[in-house]
């Protein structure tokens, strides 16, 4: 029997473990990748850990996320990181020089390779062949030192692509499909792995889109096979030399097989306020837009941008439509410029951002009350553009060019010919926003935004304490942990970021989790989906929550609750999540004992007098980490 690409990925990274499903395994990580609002945190723990120069082949500190900048903290934030890249021995991508799995897979993806990202979006290196995978800030300081990343063997899912787009038909419509099919827990415990004859006919950037976007159906990460186009596209980087090919075997063996009709397919949108909420662009057509936004890690590469000019040149933005830009890249945007699309983009009437992540979340462009914004991002989690009634629809840039023109959702097909756009030769690649490793005596500067790191507690004998929030499924770390340019400034800054804990569910959280002395959480399925950050878990931590027993889990999210020693449990019953109410007292008595012996979970229920059943579903290293107090602790005890 054959191996698939993702088997064959695993097999050459295995450093503990065995490719049986389900098992754990520990694999080698060749790259990381942080980001400012995850990246402080993680390199404040990688210094923690006594460890002084990163171990990793490349490791990259991207300034991408916060560079609205409203206040001297994110500054301090990146002087912090320019430094500690610089003494531990990480790239540093300046702010400007675009989002970090853009640049990366520009600059610096390898097939072939794996990474660790701090970053949900992570497996947008997929796109090159790659096992890109995003986790918590804490998981890659740990890659970073040199520590192999753990994982339950995924099952894979091959999602065979057939014949050819349509005109107007784009990768966008491709991912939104595999949402439509898979739903946004779908994923969950799964690689999905591309091929089929449609997968010769997607460039690089957009086999990125797929991957980048498969993060919403929860995966563990995506992949496309690395091929000529693969080449193609590194050579025009100036990088063919770390090409290798990678394919999947003919007879290779999948748990599961889906195949899509290229050809079949017709422009998608997904609707308020879930990236699975898919339906036919025709079918909702005439919509009033008020907003348009194209840009993000999802599609903001050349290629979107030089279509979404060709539509847009010539015209204006219809009158009651604001369309924002920002390029994924400073190649990007340096190629738009000098091949004069931006200025068909600044004529039509789009306001140019800068090269960062800006509106996806909700840093700055955020919608009037109640506007319909169209977006060409990967999430529309209610609240998230910063305005809390806004209905933010996802599509792909031919789209929202087209709604710019008529100012309502308009199927894209409507219009004259397609652009047909190349990908240039030579990408005239420039790296000189990226600064190389320097010397190990290189200065830190810690502003005031720089705050201790708070440390987790070793697992209590008896858990127990007071429901304090209960909460329905699909809650995501947006709700948990707001983003935002509110928000975001203090990622480094856990005392003051903690006062925003829950505050789309219920702004009185905080406070009454910290008179409680801290307590437990009630979540329904998919609980903790979308973002890679830590802080949804290191803030209910620092105010004082030691449970969350929930439905279900998104993956990133449940591994964040144990690296900062919350304990997560799931229901053995789903309907014992019925019985359960704001207020009721639990404990757990023994945990500890009951989890290293893997015996049943017994939770009372103090307030109501009765028991039910939970499930850890642990590995004994998980367990280790959780009565260490913590991946931090434990990765200390065991160095
Ligand atoms: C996001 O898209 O939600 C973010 C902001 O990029 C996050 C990371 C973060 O919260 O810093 C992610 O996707 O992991
Ligand atoms: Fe940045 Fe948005 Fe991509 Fe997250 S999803 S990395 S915020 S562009």
């Amino acid at each position: 029997m054959g191996y698939s690409i993702t088997q064959k990925l695993l097999k050459a990274h295995l450093l503990e473990g065995t490719l049986e499903p389900g098992g754990e395994i520990g694999i080698r990580i060749d790259q990381t990748l942080t980001q400012d609002a995850t990246g402080t945190m993680a390199y404040l723990q990688f210094e923690a850990m006594g460890i002084s120069r990163v171990k990793t082949e490349l490791s990259v500190s991207y300034v991408d996320h916060n560079t609205l900048q409203t206040g001297f903290e994110s500054a301090d934030d990146h002087k912090f990181l320019q430094g500690m890249a610089a003494r531990h021995g990480a790239y540093f991508s300046r702010p400007g020089n675009g989002i970090c799995h853009q640049v990366h897979l520009e600059r610096f993806g390898v097939p072939g390779k794996t990474m660790l990202g701090s970053d949900s979006h992570t497996p947008t290196g997929g796109g090159l062949g790659m096992f890109a995978v995003g986790v918590g800030g804490l998981d890659v300081a740990v890659a970073m030192g040199g520590g192999p990343f753990y994982l339950r063997v995924p099952k894979v899912v091959n999602i065979q692509l057939h014949g050819r787009l349509k005109p107007w038909v784009v990768a966008k419509d491709i991912i939104l499909e595999v949402l439509r099919l898979l739903s946004v827990k779908g994923g969950v415990g799964k690689v999905l792995e591309y091929g089929g004859d449609g997968v010769a006919n997607l460039s690089v950037p957009e086999r990125a889109t797929i991957t980048n976007m498969g993060a919403e159906t929860g995966a563990t990460t995506s992949v496309f096979p690395s091929d000529d186009i693969t080449w193609q596209f590194l050579r025009a980087q100036g990088r063919e030399k770390v090409w290798v090919e990678l394919l999947a075997d003919p007879d290779a063996a999948y748990d599961e097989v889906i195949h899509i009709d290229l050809g079949g397919l017709e422009p998608l949108v997904a609707q308020p306020h879930m990236p699975d909420n898919v339906v036919t662009v025709s079918a909702i057509k005439d919509l009033k837009v008020d907003q348009i936004m194209i840009g993000s890690c999802t599609n903001s590469s050349y290629l979107d941008l030089m279509r979404a000019a060709a539509i847009l040149k010539g015209k204006v933005v219809h009158p009651e439509v604001s369309l924002v830009i920002a390029p994924g890249s400073r190649q990007v945007l340096t190629l738009l410029a000098k091949n004069g699309a931006l200025t068909d983009l600044v004529q039509s009437g789009a306001r140019i951002l800068e090269s960062a992540c800006g509106p996806c979340i909700g840093m700055g462009q955020a919608p009037a009350s109640g506007a319909v914004s169209l977006r060409t991002n990967n999430r529309n989690f209610a609240g998230r553009s910063g305005t809390k009634d806004a209905r933010v629809y996802l599509v792909s840039p031919e789209t929202a060019a087209a709604a710019a023109i008529t100012g309502v959702i308009t199927d894209p097909r409507v219009l004259e010919d397609y652009p047909e756009i190349e990908l240039p030769q030579d990408f005239a690649a420039d790296d000189s926003l990226v600064i190389p490793p320097g010397d190990t005596d290189v200065e830190v500067v810690r502003g005031p935004n720089i705050k201790a790191l708070p440390v987790a507690k070793p697992l209590p004998v008896n858990l127990s304490g007071e429901i304090l929030l209960k909460v329905s499924d699909n809650i995501t770390t947006d709700h948990i942990m707001p983003a935002g340019s509110k928000v975001l400034p203090f990622r480094s800054n856990i005392p003051a970021m903690s006062k925003f804990a829950f505050e789309p569910i219920d702004p009185t959280f905080p406070e009454r989790a910290s008179a409680a002395g801290g307590g437990i959480i009630v979540g329904g399925e998919n609980y903790g989906q979308g973002s890679s950050r830590e802080h949804a878990a290191l803030v209910p931590m620092y105010l004082g929550v030691k449970a969350v027993i929930a439905k279900s889990f998104a993956r990133i999210h449940r591994d964040n609750l144990i690296n900062f020693g919350i304990l997560p449990l799931t229901f053995a019953h789903a309907e014992d999540y019925d019985r359960l109410d704001l207020g009721d007292s639990l404990e757990i008595p023994e945990v500890a004992g009951t989890l290293a012996k893997g015996l049943e979970i017994k939770v009372k229920n103090l307030a109501k007098g009765y028991e039910f059943v939970a499930v850890a579903g642990m590995t004994d290293r998980q367990i280790a980490i959780l009565r260490a107090g913590g991946l931090l602790n434990f990765t200390k005890e065991n160095s």
